[in-house]
């Protein structure tokens, strides 16, 4: 009886130290993975439909396993405006999406790039229509 409590706490003593060590594991990966978003406006947005073109990077890789999501809002009336959709790739592996600025005055855009359904880059856009 005491052999087998022994073999349980060297057990769980293992479950343990294999967790932590695989928590390090993840943690220095994730500061090895720098991700960034580089974003365009291939036309000067103005009041209406406005093409926003991004690219994502890893380092200094352009990627395109990933997903991105844009929300955006004018802040001076939140709410007003919210929309957020993920945004289209094309062949090249940039990502597109018309952005709706229905009225003139600040907008905020705020870009998320996603991998296996975690953030792993967020980019805020502010401008004056
Ligand atoms: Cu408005």
């Amino acid at each position: 009886m005491k052999k087998i409590k022994y073999m349980t706490l060297a057990f769980v003593a293992f479950l343990f130290s294999a967790t932590t060590s695989a928590q390090q594991a993840m943690a220095v990966e994730a500061q090895a993975e720098t991700y960034s978003i580089k974003y365009e406006w291939p036309q000067k947005p103005k009041v209406g439909d406005h093409v926003l073109k991004v690219k994502v990077f890893q380092e200094k890789e352009m990627v395109t396993d990933v997903e991105v999501v844009v929300s955006y809002d004018m802040p001076s009336m939140r709410g007003h405006h919210d929309t957020t959709a993920k945004m289209m790739q094309n062949k090249k592996g940039e990502f597109l999406l018309p952005i709706n600025f229905a009225m003139r005055g600040g907008w905020e855009i705020v870009l998320t790039a996603e991998k296996d359904g975690k953030i792993v880059a967020k980019e805020i856009i502010l401008l004056d229509i």
